[in-house]
């Protein structure tokens, strides 16, 4: 059986041979085998029938096994996270390029070149219940545990780089304002509701982050396509104690993509596990993700260079002012083999640190670093769930702690302190490799009162709208216009309305023209410049690689037209399935069969990236008197997705009021992400394929206008 834990997450290219192969054997991890037992190991000859008096009599309670089994189940559920309670999770490795961080940190597993450190990855929304979906509008987490040999270093980060508070004890009031309502537990997984937007209209601390939440970035097409931040700014320690500050960035290699809006009202009905399917299925089929480390460095003493506070985790250091330096890279590899053991059991916590990496006084920070351990003591039954396999370092532990619910671990011997002679002074203190907390001199009276140097709320949500491309622009104040459309209380609205004036006037004007609000007066905005790094349509790649590529066909298809496009696309890394009205096989136009991935109407355009229609004078005639096949095409249009077609394959595209240029020859036509030609066959061009191939890796055509497109 594959064994939990970290311990075999490396050798990537063995577990992708092994991988493909459990996959073809039709079951990935064989379950244990052996004969039903009790838990106490004793057989039973029967599971399905209690025991009772007579075939229609009481049951009785001295089957203990009926009894065990019902009490087990009855015992089944933990509690679910507070907050980040549906994720999904993957093992891999982090391996560093270099040693170039050696000057600034004594963390060995961030400076041994070739060093592979294995990592557990959980990827979160963070308002839903445990069984909301995936694809709502939401902050994803991106927690990442390396299991390094000098002990657990747990990064426990988001897919946004700043936070809604900068002070943990308004945890609580912000969690509770974005969690459905208490009087009726309304809505689930969403912002869109009275309670968040009363808190952010008194609260303009949380303006940076909302801007983030209404932009793309809350949307994400995949976890493989989104980055990563630590967001609090941490501190790297070299061994002899001097600090830098660092920032944590990790960058995906297939780009930062999303969803829009429409699409992913309408995937979390067609498949509320997308996100989680997505990270499962890719890394099942070998195509394993993986992120670039990055650290944006601060010198000690230009702490106080900037016009913000490096304390204050609202705020961003923008990539323009200090870049970004790749470190390393992550890998995932490996799915775990039971989700309630690993996935829902890991415990992450910002006080894991290792030596070379410590705090700042980030208030928000420290709050962190007391409530997960506290959360993790009542979700996991008590303080020994660091010994789960999950959680388990794979460094060696020592300690003194022997007992608490759940000790799995015999201790041995009369000592459990420290100092001892009876146990041979052991576990002896060490003086290499050890932890030492960073040394700071701090003096001052207590006080309850923010720093007047997190007081500028304004600017940095106005830098962050001002480097949007149009269209990321126009998808926020979508968003903005939906959320408070759904406020019910119109002060509310208005009072959200002026924190934006206060943002930027445009905003402000485009806000209040969509939810037909009177526009506050003009006020004085920031001044500012702009930051292309903040933009993610400056983050795609060029690579088309998983991405999924739906061909619509029926009998009569052009097989030959779809194997070439189906090995062009799969070459280079794609996915592609045939959709068809029926299942099993497809008969050719000209000969030929063609096997059937997924029935049509079990599909959804928004499951996938693109539409082809090939050619087949019979099969386009099916497929455009089929609502389904053209409902498909006109959305997968209306979603701006590279739509491509070519013969005959043509007129399902015009039947689906696809209103493009179409080639009237065997040339090429790419019209905003339309690709089409009338050849077929043998002849199909390879332009079809190249054009298909630039329009699917810039993710959408922005160009097309859709607005009118019923779909
Ligand atoms: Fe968390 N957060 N958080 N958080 N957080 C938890 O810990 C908390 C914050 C983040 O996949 C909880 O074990 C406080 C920022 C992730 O298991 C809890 C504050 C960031 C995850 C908790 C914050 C995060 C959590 C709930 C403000 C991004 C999921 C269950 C002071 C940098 C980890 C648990 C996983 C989970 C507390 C703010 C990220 C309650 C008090 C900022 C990714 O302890």
């Amino acid at each position: 059986m594959a064994q939990n834990g970290p311990e075999n997450t490396q050798n990537g290219n063995a577990q992708n041979n092994n991988a493909k192969q459990a996959q073809l054997d039709g079951a990935r991890v064989k379950r244990d085998e052996g004969y039903l037992t009790t838990q106490q190991g004793v057989r039973v000859d029967h599971t399905d029938d209690a025991l009772s008096v007579g075939e229609r009599g009481p049951t009785l309670l001295e089957d203990f096994h009926a009894r065990e089994k019902i009490t087990h189940f009855d015992h089944e559920r933990i509690p679910e996270r507070v907050v980040h309670a549906r994720g999904a999770g993957a093992y891999g490795y982090f391996e560093p390029y270099d040693d170039s961080l050696a000057e600034f940190t004594a963390a060995k597993f961030l400076t041994t070149p070739g060093k592979q450190t294995p990592v557990f990855v959980r990827f979160s929304t963070v308002a839903g219940s445990r069984g909301s979906a995936d694809t709502v509008r939401d902050v994803r987490g991106f927690a990442t545990k390396f299991y390094t040999d000098e002990g657990n270093y747990d990064l426990v980060g988001n897919n946004m780089p700043v936070f809604f508070i900068q002070d943990g004890i308004k945890f609580p009031d912000f969690v509770h304002a974005v969690k459905p309502e208490p009087h009726n537990e309304i809505p689930q997984a969403a912002s869109a509701h009275d309670t968040l937007w009363d808190f952010v209209s008194l609260q303009p601390e949380t303006l940076h982050a909302i801007m983030w939440l209404m932009s793309d970035r809350a949307l994400p097409r995949s976890y493989r396509m989104m980055q990563g931040f630590g967001v609090h700014t941490f501190r790297l320690v070299t061994a002899d104690g001097k600090g830098t500050f660092v920032k944590f960035h990790w960058t995906p290699k297939l780009g930062v993509h999303s969803l829009l809006w429409d699409e992913c009202q309408k995937v979390a009905g067609n498949d509320p596990d997308f996100n989680r399917r997505d990270l499962w299925d890719t890394i099942e089929a070998g195509d394993y993700p993986e992120w670039e480390l990055g650290v944006q460095l601060v010198p000690e003493e230009n702490e106080f260079d900037f016009d913000f506070d490096l304390l204050d985790a609202t705020k961003i250091i923008p990539e323009e002012q200090v870049p970004v330096r790749p470190v390393g890279k992550m890998v995932l590899n490996r799915n775990p083999d039971n989700f309630f053991a690993e996935t829902e059991q890991v415990a992450f916590h910002t006080a894991n640190v290792v030596p070379g990496i410590d705090f700042t006084n980030d208030p928000l920070l420290q709050f962190r670093n007391f409530s997960y351990l506290d959360t993790q003591l009542i979700r996991l039954g008590g303080p020994n769930f660091a010994q789960l396999p999950v959680n388990r370092p794979v460094a060696d532990v020592h300690t003194n702690q022997y007992d608490g619910y759940s000790q799995q671990k015999i201790h041995r011997g009369r000592t459990s302190y420290h100092k001892n002679t009876l146990g041979g002074g052991c576990p002896a203190i060490a003086d290499e490799g050890v932890f030492r907390h960073y040394t700071q001199r701090l003096d001052g009276e207590t006080i309850r009162k923010r720093a007047e140097s997190f007081k500028n709320y304004y600017s940095q949500p106005a830098l962050f709208w001002r480097s949007m491309s149009e269209v990321e622009a126009e998808h926020i104040v979508a968003a903005f216009s939906f959320e408070l459309g759904k406020v019910e209380t119109v002060e509310i609205r208005s009072a959200v309305l002026a924190q934006l004036n206060r943002v930027d006037r445009d905003l402000a004007e485009r806000v209040a023209e969509q939810l037909g609000l009177p526009l506050p007066d003009a006020v004085p905005t920031p001044e500012t410049t702009t930051s292309p790094a903040l933009s993610q349509v400056n983050l795609a790649t060029g690579s088309i690689a998983t991405r999924k590529i739906a061909v619509l066909a029926a009998d009569g298809v052009d097989v030959k037209g779809v194997e070439t496009v189906m090995s062009a696309l799969t070459n280079r890394g794609a996915i592609v399935e045939i959709l068809a009205p029926h299942g099993g096989t497809l008969s050719g136009g000209s000969g030929g069969e063609l096997a059937v991935d997924r029935v049509l109407n079990t599909m959804a355009s928004v499951l996938y990236d693109a539409v082809i229609v090939p050619c087949g004078p019979d099969s386009v005639p099916t497929l455009s008197s089929d609502g389904y096949a053209v409902h498909f095409v006109a959305e997968a249009y209306k979603h701006a997705k590279a739509v491509g077609a070519f013969g005959k394959g043509v007129d399902l595209l015009r039947t689906a009021g696809v209103s493009e240029e179409f080639a009237d020859g065997t040339d090429v036509t790419n019209s905003n992400g339309v690709i089409s030609s009338t050849a077929a066959q043998d002849d199909l061009p390879d332009q079809f394929i190249e054009e298909l191939v630039k329009s699917l890796a810039q993710h959408r055509d922005w160009a097309r206008r859709t607005e009118a497109i019923p779909a």
